[in-house]
């Protein structure tokens, strides 16, 4: 029976951010459909629009490269570019391909099922859209669903709140107010100083004080732009054989195989390199060795004692609970230096923990308290697969995919940096459209050989778990509570969720996977 609503298209993405928009354009030979739950492109950068939002890796490289023309007209204002460019960049990359067409905005997706005989997806959108399409691609993004602590006496706070990732787009204005300001991770570290050049006051509770090394963001010289394009192709290529998809300067030696004056030194070299995350390449074994691992967290800590004048504070913002790097590094602007400010208090939250909104005399609270992260977005959709088995039965112990690209038992169904891919340890843009050229390519395969499902087996599925659990085993990450192992919800359950290998071992097993026949895929 067909119903009149609905409307049959050969692909659904999901999301319009930056590899959503990928996705769009590299399968526009089908007809498609990308749902977007926001009202414009750019996913990530179009939500987090608060103040001091600011990419953390080099413009240059945080950016699209399937089109030679565009990485030649497009000019990055600075090296580390600004929230507003990157929408910028995402509305201009939507009109110069014209993806708007196949973009339906303000209609998040509620839920899909899958129909086994007809091996399509039923796809249901807030709008009342019904699609029925014969592949889903989630492009829903890592950093997607906000987390918002049920926190009591919220109602009852008479004045403003607002979550970095819901950011009004008209801006907020801070002049005379009292602000509280509730995490301390990526987000807050940007945003803060900001805030407190311009509020009456600044209250920072703080829960763990976080690893912050200065950005070196600058106007972006024409020198360096020119050397970029002329070479673009071969870096491109070079970014992917690195462990994070960004070139750096990459070490060779261990900590221990510097003398204690080359440490000093190369410790220094790191802090001032104006390149984000050198700190973490200071020596080969920063992640995998934990007295290498204290060597850098000293030394932060002492910069932390050399820039806050008062020491009690200063204490107090010295992580000493998980390695450098366990968390993601936050990469900052002044963050330390804005306690010497008159108008910043920092209350450590920790000992006592926040219960309600009760205590503080405050006009407005922001939290930049995270994400539900990873499996968020989708966790947030009703997902039906074979057997109506749902999403949120086969992840309630936490995430498992092959690959990070599909789910066992839900057929036709892709993730774009799902559940143990690289993520957020590798750039996002250049492996995002990585892994749309391999899904992609996928597809075509299914159309060329007349195929109409494919699912990963569950064998596949365990194996891909042990790789993930394997590389993780051998670093430091599994050593702080953070959104990669899903600690930083309460109640979440799950391992570690982001594939610690490096990009060159990710993108090889996606590679072998298919070379070998579709190893561990089911194709039909
Ligand atoms: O989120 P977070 P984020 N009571 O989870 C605290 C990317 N990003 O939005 O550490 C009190 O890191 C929480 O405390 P704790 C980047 O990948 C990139 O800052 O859990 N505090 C923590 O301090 C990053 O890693 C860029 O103890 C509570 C903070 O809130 C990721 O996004 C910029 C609390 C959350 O930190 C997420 O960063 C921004 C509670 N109940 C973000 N609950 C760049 O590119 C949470 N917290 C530069």
């Amino acid at each position: 029976m067909t119903n009149k609503n609905e409307e049959h298209v050969d692909i659904v993405i999901i999301g319009a951010g930056f590899s959503g928009m990928y996705a769009t354009h590299r399968l526009r030979n089908y007809k498609v459909v990308c749902l977007e739950a926001g009202a414009g492109v750019g996913g990530t950068w179009y939500w987090n629009r608060y103040p001091g939002a600011r990419v953390d890796i080099q413009s240059v490289e945080y950016s699209y490269g399937f089109d030679e023309e565009l990485q030649q007209e497009w000019h990055w204002p600075e090296y580390f570019s600004a929230q507003p460019d990157l929408e910028r960049y995402a509305n201009h990359v939507a009109d110069r391909f014209n993806l708007r067409q196949h973009i339906r905005f303000s209609n998040p997706v509620e839920s899909m099922q899958f129909d086994e005989v007809e091996n399509r997806w039923h796809v249901h959108t807030a709008n009342g859209d019904h699609l029925l399409c014969r592949y889903v691609i989630a492009a829903t993004g890592s950093l997607t669903a906000p987390n918002l602590p049920p926190w009591p006496g919220r109602d009852q706070f008479k004045g403003d709140i607002y979550h970095t990732a819901r950011w009004p787009a008209e801006g907020v204005d801070f002049a005379g107010k009292r602000v509280g300001f509730i995490g301390t991770g990526s987000t807050g570290i940007q945003a803060m100083p900001i805030i407190a050049e311009q509020a009456q006051e600044l209250v920072v509770f703080q829960r763990t004080p976080a690893f912050c090394m200065p950005s070196g963001n600058r106007p972006l010289d024409e020198e360096h732009e020119q050397d970029w394009k002329a070479h673009y192709q071969n870096r491109r290529k070079q970014m992917l054989e690195t462990y994070g998809a960004s070139i750096i300067e990459y070490p060779t030696a261990t900590a221990d195989e510097c003398s204690p004056e080359q440490q000093a030194e190369i410790l220094e070299q790191a802090w001032n390199s104006k390149s984000s995350f050198q700190l973490l390449f200071a020596f080969r074994d920063v992640m995998t060795n934990a007295s290498a691992n204290e060597l850098v967290c000293e030394f932060v800590r002492e910069k932390i004692r050399s820039i806050v004048k008062n020491t009690e504070t200063a204490e107090l913002l010295c992580p000493t609970t998980y390695p450098i790097g366990g968390k993601r590094l936050c990469i900052g602007n002044g963050y330390y230096d804005m306690y010497n400010r008159e108008n910043v208090s920092l209350v450590d939250v920790k000992a006592s923990p926040i219960v309600e909104f009760a205590e503080y005399e405050l006009d407005v609270i922001i939290t930049a308290t995270g994400f539900d992260a990873v499996t968020g977005a989708m966790s947030r959709i009703e997902i039906e697969g074979s057997n109506q088995s749902t999403l949120t039965e086969k992840w309630a112990e936490g995430p498992t995919t092959y690959l990070g690209a599909m789910v066992s038992g839900f057929p036709n169904m892709f993730m774009i940096h799902g559940p143990s891919t690289p993520a957020a340890q590798a750039q996002m843009i250049t492996t995002g459209e990585w892994q749309v050229n391999w899904t992609a390519d996928i597809i075509d395969s299914m159309e060329r050989d007349g195929l109409v499902h494919i699912d990963a087996t569950e064998e596949a599925e365990q194996q891909w778990a042990q790789e993930v659990d394997m590389v993780s085993e051998q670093s430091l990450h599994k050593f702080a509570e953070s959104w990669y192992n899903g600690k930083n919800i309460e109640g979440k359950k799950g391992g570690f969720m982001i594939y610690v290998g490096g990009f060159p071992r990710f993108a090889e097993l996606c590679d072998s996977a298919v070379a070998n026949g579709y190893e561990g895929f089911i194709r039909k």
